[in-house]
């Protein structure tokens, strides 16, 4: 009813004032068309008694005008008449003629005309129609009209267009109140169903009800808000959720569509192995493998690796495929296969003497030769194709792991341009002057550049690549966004520390700590009171085991008291052992141990347990249960996850964690004790900080380490990723809907990123 009101009273009222308006225009337009009127009726007269009064007057009949005229004003309207012969000479006239009527009036209207004139009785038309008879040139007619009829007339009209007004108001209020009715349902529907978010986060309720054209706009303001709400509350949240498969299955749905995931490494998540007449599954010494295996647990799709097992070949399908892990499967592993001549020149040739020394500065010459480099290319060739055999789509999503595969990208990008490739490199990346070395380094940054996104474990790392770039190839570097823009293709360079699985595996922790001590003890012939210190690592040259062993050597020389106290276990996985260069550095590894627990054995006791084999994970977390401390010595890494593992594994807060400065994981880790390698005194220091540490002291450092690795765990590692991964698909397919070219030197941010 108030609606009602609101729109019918100013309407009325408006109508109101309109018809207020109109009277006085009413009245004038009347009173014209009369006069009119009553000037077309004079002329007529006039006509009409021509004749007879030119009779008259000839024969100076007077009376018979007089009569003439009396005969002609029965007429209700018409008052008089008379006729002057000239402007001088009396009218002759009817009785009615007004006194003060002369014809004189004939002056002011010689060619004749009407006036309107107040009478006794109202107003009067009088008519003056020139009418020459005989000599009289002059002579005129005049003609008196009443005009009461016109008032009356006017006031008539005046009535009606009152109730015309009056109906015409409560028509169009009806009207408009219907209509208002209709249409604020109309709007009150399509708002709700806009504020429930229809046709923006979820299908209409109604798909056959058309979406009304006014809404459009604020339906498209609405879907931005809520994308940039969205993105604000995804960032927001990032920092406060905490990663997990499930997190990472959910992203991948929802902000990948559940898009297919390809994964390839050189190094498979398991090996078949053929033991005496059984075939055997293990799992490699492999920092990538531990990170990668649990991301395909979560996320399943396919991963593409050497099939380097003796009996790989033996347990996959007819697409040399395999589903895993073997208890309880949830991805599939496509193996490829090499040659021994491949293997040797990819793997043990170029990526292993060639690009590793040369990405860590652990002073070991890198070796580069062109044969082995045709084999790298070959290699990255077979599987660029594996990758597209195995591609459901033509944009998968495709996670290019380490530097066996430098070349990959940009072979994967020209088959499948729509692929979002992520690349991520597990080694220190050099800065430019060392990567020069390298006689491929073109090529090498060329296919790297293939990627949409190329990640590294620091930032020192990215920078390195950038300056590599900006020294070496034609390409627009973005020193603020970190892109490279390389042949019309962006690639975003960043930094995403990498980690482990959080919380671990719960068989890798099942075993109480006190039992792991004693099993440790047993296994390794230690006596009990006798501190533990571990080091678990690839026998690799990078990690710093010799500079490991002589900080044990100098501790026990600066501080004596620890002989027979402490022993540190180094286990040291087997590691490319045909190549020379590791041949050389285990024979010196056992050598130094051999020589140092020579010098300070006793009774059975000795300062370093060497374990050159291969454990099982189960295994390397006992140990890291097992122990007093744990001493990671890279001299040169990307992140080192041993380190992280061991926080991991310490869920009684012991433990103490000496970490390498050149290790990744020591700008995450700052509660660890930091030492530099290469100086044995500072070491030596720190194995007697960890060793007399206390346990309330040692409790807080690892909880607060224990709480950075399970906040900044694998999954979130990944999810980051696929996350900006998923970003720069959704710009991409904006930019292809509506390309801009930025003007030259306005920046690099339109261009087309994939
Ligand atoms: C590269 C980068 C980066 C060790 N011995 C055995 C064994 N391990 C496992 C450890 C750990 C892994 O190997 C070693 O990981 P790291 O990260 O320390 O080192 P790399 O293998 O060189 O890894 C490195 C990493 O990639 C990830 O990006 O952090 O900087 O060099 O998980 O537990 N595992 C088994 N048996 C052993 O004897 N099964």
């Amino acid at each position: 009813m108030r609606l009602t009101l609101r729109f019918v009273l100013p309407l009325t009222i408006v109508l109101g004032l309109l018809a207020y308006a109109a009277v006085p225009l009413v009245d004038r337009l009347i009173q014209r068309w009369s006069v009119r009127d009553l000037d077309a009726r004079a002329r007529l007269i006039a006509t009409s008694v021509r004749a007879p009064l030119g009779a008259m007057m000839a024969s100076g009949s007077s009376d018979g005008v007089q009569l003439l005229f009396n005969s002609l004003t029965h007429d209700e309207r018409l008052v008089a008449m008379g006729y002057c012969a000239s402007p001088d000479s009396p009218p002759i006239a009817t009785s009615l003629l007004p006194s003060d009527m002369k014809c004189e009036l004939l002056r002011g209207h010689r060619r004749g005309g009407s006036e309107v004139v107040a009478g006794v009785q109202g107003l009067l038309h009088v008519a003056i129609e020139p009418l020459p008879i005989g000599t009289d040139s002059a002579g005129a007619l005049l003609v008196v009209q009443d005009m009461g009829y016109i008032q009356s007339r006017g006031a008539e009209t005046r009535r009606y267009l009152f109730v015309a007004f009056v109906w015409l108001s409560v028509v169009v209020s009806f009207i408009t109140v219907v209509v208002a009715q209709l249409s604020w349902r109309g709007w009150v529907a399509g708002m709700k169903a806009l504020l429930r978010g229809e046709g923006l986060l979820r299908e209409p309720v109604n798909p056959g009800r058309r979406e009304a054209p006014e809404f459009r706009p604020i339906a498209r303001d609405l879907a931005r808000l809520i994308r940039e709400f969205e993105s604000e509350a995804r960032e927001r949240d990032e920092t406060q959720i905490t990663w997990s498969p499930e997190t990472l299955r959910r992203m991948l749905h929802g902000e990948l569509q559940g898009e297919d995931v390809i994964v390839v490494s050189n190094r498979e998540p398991y090996l078949h192995e053929q033991c005496g007449g059984r075939i055997e599954t293990r799992r490699p010494a492999s920092g990538l493998v531990t990170a990668l295996e649990p991301i395909m647990r979560a996320c399943g799709g396919t991963w593409i690796a050497h099939g380097s097992g003796s009996a790989d070949r033996a347990v996959v399908d007819a697409h040399d495929a395999i589903v895993l892990p073997p208890e309880q499967p949830a991805y599939r592993l496509r193996r490829v296969w090499l040659t021994p001549d491949e293997e040797a020149g990819y793997y043990y040739g170029f990526a292993n003497e060639g690009l590793w020394p040369l990405c860590h500065a652990a002073h070991i010459r890198p070796i580069f030769r062109s044969a082995d480099y045709a084999h790298y290319v070959a290699v990255n060739r077979r599987f660029a194709e594996a990758v597209v055999a195995e591609a459901k789509t033509s944009a998968p999503i495709v996670l290019v792991q380490d530097y066996h595969f430098a070349l990959l990208p940009k072979m994967v990008r020209e088959a499948l341009p729509g692929a979002t490739i992520i690349t991520f490199w597990h080694i220190p990346w050099p800065n430019p002057e060392a990567f020069a070395i390298c006689p491929w380094r073109e090529d090498l940054l060329a296919g790297l550049l293939g990627s949409s996104i190329l990640g590294f474990h620091v930032q020192s790392h990215c920078n390195n690549f950038v300056a590599s770039v900006d020294d070496t190839i034609e390409a627009r570097v973005d020193r603020e966004a970190f892109t490279v823009s390389h042949g019309g293709k962006l690639t975003a360079v960043r930094r995403y520390p990498i980690s482990i699985a959080w919380p671990p595996p719960p068989e890798m922790v099942a075993v109480p700590v006190p039992d792991c001590r004693r099993q440790v003890r047993e296994e390794s012939g230690i006596a009990a009171g006798v501190t533990i210190g571990i080091g678990v690592d690839r026998l690799d040259y990078t990690k710093g085991i010799l500079e490991r062993f002589r900080a044990v050597e100098r501790l026990l020389e600066l501080n004596p008291d620890w002989i027979g106290r402490v022993t540190y276990i180094q286990i040291a996985a087997p590691s490319r052992t045909v190549i020379e260069e590791y041949q050389h550095h285990e024979y010196q590894v056992r050598a130094h141990a051999a020589r140092i627990n020579a010098q300070f054995g006793r009774d059975g006791w000795v300062p370093i347990i060497l374990k050159v084999s291969h454990h099982e994970p189960r295994d390397v977390y006992r140990y890291y249960r097992g122990a007093d401390f744990c001493f990671v010595g890279s001299l040169h890494d990307g992140m080192n996850l041993v380190a992280k593992e061991f926080v991991a594994a310490r869920d009684d807060d012991r433990g103490v964690l000496i970490l390498s400065q050149f290790t990744g994981a020591a700008r995450e880790l700052p509660e660890a004790l930091a030492v530099n390698p290469y100086d044995a005194d500072q070491c030596a220091a720190a194995l007697q900080v960890a060793l007399t540490m206390h346990p309330s002291e040692q409790r807080d450092r690892m909880r607060l380490m224990r709480a950075l690795v399970a906040e900044f765990n694998v999954y979130r590692w990944a999810g980051r990723m696929l996350l900006d991964a998923a970003l720069m698909r959704r710009r991409g397919r904006v930019l292809e809907r509506a390309p801009f070219v930025a003007p030259a030197g306005v920046g690099s941010s339109y261009v087309r990123a994939v």
